[in-house]
């Protein structure tokens, strides 16, 4: 059975979380609070050295970084669920770019706007660094409301969507700290139809991060 170490609220866990449930693999979820000092003790670094979730351990293997997750639940369980990604080398290929252009530009852009508005007190707030902050969320939610073609951005539902939603859900999430944001009207409307999908999914809610549902 496959240990899966996860931190509610990171997109980066999420992402492992959607990926182990469409593969319908069997898991044991181990919550780390943030807070706790967990992630940093000697035997948490000893399979993460960097400290952060998501890392998986199977059957003595240890993993960390949430693209690699994904792919090894992948290679290592082909028969198992349905594949995160299908489809022929050139589908496969342009899942794994759009998970790479969701790590590296969509996620920085999130970033900037979580850094000012998440973990800084709202005493602190820089008004001038949030909208530097949601400018860049508006380009790339733009960007990959352009990306979006049919139901998935792969075509079928893949590891693209499971790396993309939870970057987008956490921009969202924003909103409950600075409803002004508003975040949602920088969501085009291929990408709320698309939300829509994905919370349809029948184990999304089993994977909302739990406190989250206090509000
Ligand atoms: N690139 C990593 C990012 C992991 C990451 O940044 N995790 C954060 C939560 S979103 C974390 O564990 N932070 C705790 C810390 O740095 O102390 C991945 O994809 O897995």
């Amino acid at each position: 059975m496959i240990t899966f170490y996860y931190g509610s609220g990171s997109p980066f866990a999420w992402r492992v979380w959607l990926a182990l449930e469409h593969k319908q693999l069997a898991y044991d979820l181990r919550e780390i609070s943030f807070s706790s000092g967990d992630l940093k003790t000697p035997e948490y670094l000893r399979i993460n050295p960097r400290g952060k979730v998501p890392t998986i351990e199977d059957d003595g293997f240890s993993l960390y970084e949430s693209a690699a997750i994904v792919e090894y639940l992948e290679d290592q369980y082909p028969q198992s669920g349905v594949s995160l990604f299908p489809g022929d080398a050139r589908s496969k290929a342009h899942i794994r770019r759009l998970v790479n252009e969701a790590d590296l530009y969509l996620d920085a852009a999130g970033r900037k706007l979580v850094l000012a508005v998440l973990f800084t007190d709202k005493e602190q707030w820089d008004e001038d660094q949030i909208r530097a902050g949601r400018e860049a969320v508006a380009v790339e939610l733009s960007t990959f409301e352009d990306y979006l073609s049919g139901d998935y951005y792969g075509g079928e539902l893949s590891a693209a969507d499971l790396t993309i939603y939870p970057l987008v859900a956490l921009m969202r999430r924003m909103a409950v700290r600075k409803p002004d944001l508003d975040v949602a009207s920088l969501i085009g409307p291929k990408m709320s139809a698309w939300i829509q999908r994905i919370e349809s999914l029948p184990y999304y809610s089993k994977t909302y991060p739990p406190h989250w549902k206090a509000k």
